[in-house]
């Protein structure tokens, strides 16, 4: 059976490509609720109804295990899905949490998600419980996420973004910073041009990944056969959802189906 996967629109797609690599062999079926993102700006009562929905389309599929790839469903969402399903459910902010508190020497984190996710403070809740004595920086950089998908991670303009975004971080003197949204992983690059190599950069999708191989493994739910092709569904006509998601995929994205959930 194959591992659900899903997210706002294309973002999780860094999510489903670690997956893919550091799972090779287990089937990846992804929803990306096109129609309705962004989850960012959206309140948390509205966020999680769309998470139970993607995630109900997911389960009426046969999946094994569900991963909420989009930060803000994980910071808002994550216990009602818990609550209602058996079957592992992971969130992309544990995972990201703990690499971070193991990254940071001096327990000064960054977080940088959406309004959802930093409003949440589900980063911060999470690093507290693992560590009560590290402070917690959250900043919310909404422009990352049209410059991803405009293509623009390295142009001059994401520089100049992430400069005004980050300076407060600077100023904090963080050591270690979360990626905590989908789209920042392609950024990575502009980000620490901006902060310098002395800071830490998280990237949740890869932590995220390691944490379902982990539990997979743990729960004996691993395949160990070559997997059939991965499935790739969104809410809304598939045109953009197949242009713009190469570039997270990594390879052009064919065959994307269109379905109505909710
Ligand atoms: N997928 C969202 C997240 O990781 O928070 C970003 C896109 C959005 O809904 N704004």
């Amino acid at each position: 059976r194959a591992i659900g996967v899903f997210d706002s629109g294309v973002g999780g797609l860094t999510v489903l490509k670690e997956l893919s690599r550091q799972l090779p062999e287990e089937e990846l079926v992804y929803l990306g609720d096109t129609a309705r993102v962004p989850y960012g700006t959206k309140s948390p009562a509205t966020v999680t109804r769309y998470a139970l929905e993607a995630a109900a389309f997911l389960v009426s599929l046969g999946v094994k295990a569900l991963v909420v790839a989009c930060n803000t469903a994980s910071a808002v969402a994550l216990p009602a899905l818990a609550a209602r399903y058996q079957m592992p459910v992971f969130g992309v902010i544990g995972p990201g949490a703990a690499r971070a508190l193991q990254l940071s020497r001096g327990r000064r984190i960054g977080v940088i998600g959406t309004e959802g996710t930093i409003k949440s403070e589900a980063y911060a809740r999470a690093l507290h419980q693992l560590d009560s004595r590290v402070h917690v920086f959250g900043v919310p950089c909404p422009l990352f996420v049209p410059l991803a998908e405009e293509g623009w991670a390295d142009h001059p303009i994401a520089h100049m973004a992430a400069s005004e975004y980050l300076m407060p971080l600077l100023t904090e003197k963080i050591d270690t910073l979360v990626l905590g949204c989908t789209h920042y992983p392609l950024l990575k690059n502009t980000l620490s041009q901006v902060l310098g190599p002395q800071i830490a950069l998280v990237d949740s999708a890869e932590e995220t990944a390691a944490a379902v191989a982990c539990r997979l493994n743990e729960d004996s739910l691993t395949r160990h056969t070559p997997c059939s092709p991965h499935r790739f569904f969104v809410t809304d006509v598939p045109d953009r959802f197949e242009r713009v998601g190469g570039a997270f995929w990594g390879e052009p994205l064919h065959g994307v189906k269109q379905v109505e959930i909710g």
